[in-house]
């Protein structure tokens, strides 16, 4: 699968560590790179497009995700508000992608993210694996989203659904 996954837009002025401009917030964005390198492993094709650093449009952000299969956005709660605006910015422009979010601020409160009806997955604690059975599970291979741990998502009447906490990787090599 072809798989963006990004920090949502954010303005120089917005980003909380900016009396530190050339350093702080200019750290790649560690957790999308983790989930990157592992589901590159799985096969998949994986771009990172980070918000906080890039300055394309919202239109133009648009155009690029054209190309991918899935959308995936991360979430801290001080860009939580910008990160549902730009998943329903994409939903009503990409209505057929999946729109996954992730991070520590869904993983703290997944209802209030799921429940917005731009969202179609919440990935909740360690995404590596969850992320790659979660695209087996698009491409129609192996696993259905009943088997997989670790992420919300709504079932064909609407209703919340959740099939348990992902125990935490122990071996990150393997
Ligand atoms: C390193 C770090 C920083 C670094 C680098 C951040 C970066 N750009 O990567 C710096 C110093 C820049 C930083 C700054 C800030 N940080 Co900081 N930071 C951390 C720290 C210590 C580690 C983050 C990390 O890299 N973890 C490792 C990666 C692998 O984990 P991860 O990002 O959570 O990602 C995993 C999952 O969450 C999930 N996932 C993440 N995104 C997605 C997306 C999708 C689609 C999916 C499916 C899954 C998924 O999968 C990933 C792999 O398992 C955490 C504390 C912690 N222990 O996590 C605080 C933490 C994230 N920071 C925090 C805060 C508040 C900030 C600041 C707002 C502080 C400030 N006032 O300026 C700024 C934000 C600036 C910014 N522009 O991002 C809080 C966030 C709290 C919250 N509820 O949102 C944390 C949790 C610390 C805390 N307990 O208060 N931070």
């Amino acid at each position: 699968m072809k798989i963006l996954l990004m920090n949502p837009p954010m303005k120089e002025k917005e980003l909380f560590t900016k009396s530190s401009k050339e350093t702080a917030s200019r750290i790649p964005p560690l957790g999308l790179a983790y989930l990157g390198a592992y589901l590159e492993k799985q096969g998949h094709e994986v771009m990172i497009w980070d918000g906080f650093v890039e300055r394309d449009s919202w239109e133009e952000i648009k155009k690029k995700a054209e190309k991918y299969d899935l959308l995936g956005i991360h979430v801290l709660t001080s860009f939580a508000l910008r990160s549902y605006q730009f998943a329903k910015f994409l939903k009503e422009k990409l209505p057929n992608k999946p729109i996954v979010l992730g991070g520590c601020h869904v993983s703290a409160l997944p209802i209030e993210a799921i429940t917005n009806p731009f969202i179609d997955y919440v990935v909740v604690g360690e995404g590596e694996i969850t992320l790659a059975e979660l695209c087996w599970v698009l491409e129609n291979k192996k696993y259905k989203i009943k088997d997989v741990l670790g992420v919300y998502y709504k079932d064909k009447k609407n209703t919340i659904r959740f099939n348990g906490q992902r125990p935490l990787i122990k071996n990150f090599q393997s």
